[in-house]
């Protein structure tokens, strides 16, 4: 490839860019192992991701409100959009470009909360690095007022397929709803393909490809249909989701995940611009080891200060040490513990629900279930 697509990148930068595409696009594996340019480095750990899920806490606690399935069932469509653009557009437009992200140790911790704004309570996150090889984040999301919480986990496969970085999301998320009855309701959530677009200018952004599906356990089910900008056509970041109760559909949103929703029935409209809120996280002062901010400290530092030797030599010392662990714990035969959450070899939620409306996706996942003693 010659510096030219580059064009966008300052001069200094163009032909690291150029030879980091060339190795791409003779990698083969998994992409999270590849060095990347410095440039193109995030301070975040993989393990704060999970935060994007609540960054409308409100969104997410008024799911309990809805009075019928089918009111519930659309508001968790409404949370799960407005989640989109918080998860999959917040690098890029804070940092000009999506960036390769921290990737996690395992064992790795991240707790964070939204306070009580209107009433409908305090909501907290827990995140654990379940697993690092290969690399699986475990969370929890609960608000105790509404009776809302998300579990799930994440994990990622990545490829290179010219011109795009293709990466398949492994695992995915069930909400539980406590209802007034003292029922619940879950809703199982799958995780969109993501293609990492414009590479090749060296400025990487996410389009979401093919279908997701929210699945519910009222017998409603919405299938997310993602396009990003044709060759001919077409807006980025679109979508179209189809929501039904079995026998027939309840609403038809479409729109892009970073604008505007337009419902053909017009309850479902609304702006993905809507003010977000950013996750509260104790000053780094007060965290202990191994919460993420502690133990990425250095190397975030060094990053942002383009202190790039510095971040360098950290992470070899964190890397070090964690090799130094497992060869420990495997001489004395011992499994490193996860600290908040259990694994399961098969989620029983997502084996009832998935069926309900893929017959391609797996029909069964592992799943990691909150210690609910700690
Ligand atoms: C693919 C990704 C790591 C995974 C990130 C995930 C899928 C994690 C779970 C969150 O809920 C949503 C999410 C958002 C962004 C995803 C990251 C974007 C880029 C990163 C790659 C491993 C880095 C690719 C390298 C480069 C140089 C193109 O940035």
């Amino acid at each position: 490839m010659s510096n030219s697509g580059t064009a966008e990148l300052p001069a200094s930068q163009q032909s690291t860019w150029s030879s980091f595409v060339k190795g791409l696009a003779s990698w083969s594996g998994d992409l999270s192992s590849l060095t990347a340019p410095s440039f193109i480095l995030s301070p975040t750990s993989l393990t704060e991701f999970p935060a994007y899920w609540c960054e409308h806490p409100d969104e997410f606690a008024a799911i309990s409100s809805g009075k019928t399935p089918e009111e519930r069932a659309k508001l968790v469509l409404r949370w799960f959009i407005l989640t989109l653009k918080c998860q999959y557009a917040t690098r890029n437009e804070k940092m000009g470009s999506e960036k390769k992200p921290l990737n996690p140790i395992l064992g790795e911790t991240f707790y964070g909360s939204w306070p009580d704004s209107n009433g409908r309570g305090k909501t907290d996150l827990i995140v654990e690095q379940a697993s690092d090889h290969p690399p699986i984040t475990a969370y929890y999301i609960n608000n105790e007022k509404a009776g809302v919480s998300l579990e799930g986990h994440s994990g990622q496969k990545t490829s290179f397929s010219a011109p795009s970085i293709v990466v398949k999301q492994v695992g995915h998320a069930i909400i539980t709803v406590k209802l007034e009855d003292g029922n619940a309701e879950e809703y199982l959530i799958t995780l969109p393909r993501l293609k990492i677009d414009g590479i090749l200018y060296g400025k990487p952004y996410i389009e979401l490809t093919e279908v997701s599906y929210i699945v519910g356990s009222n017998g409603t089910s919405a299938t997310i249909d993602y396009k990003g900008k044709g060759w001919l056509s077409g807006k980025a970041h679109s979508y179209k989701a189809t929501l039904t109760n079995g026998s027939s559909t309840i609403s038809q949103v479409e729109g892009q995940w970073t604008g505007l929703a337009k419902d053909s029935k017009g309850d479902l409209n609304f702006d993905a611009q809507m003010p977000k809120e950013e996750v509260n996280v104790k000053p780094i002062e007060e965290q202990q080891l191994p919460e993420s901010r502690l133990v990425w400290k250095e190397v975030a530092e060094g990053i942002r200060n383009g202190n790039y030797d510095k971040a360098g030599k950290a992470k070899s010392q964190i890397e070090n040490d964690q090799r130094a662990k497992r060869k420990d714990e495997a001489a004395e035969s011992k499994k490193h513990e996860l600290k908040h959450f259990n694994q399961i070899a098969s989620d029983e939620s997502y084996a009832k629900l998935i069926k309900q409306v893929s017959s391609t996706l797996p029909p069964t996942e592992e799943g990691y279930k909150l210690k609910r003693d700690n």
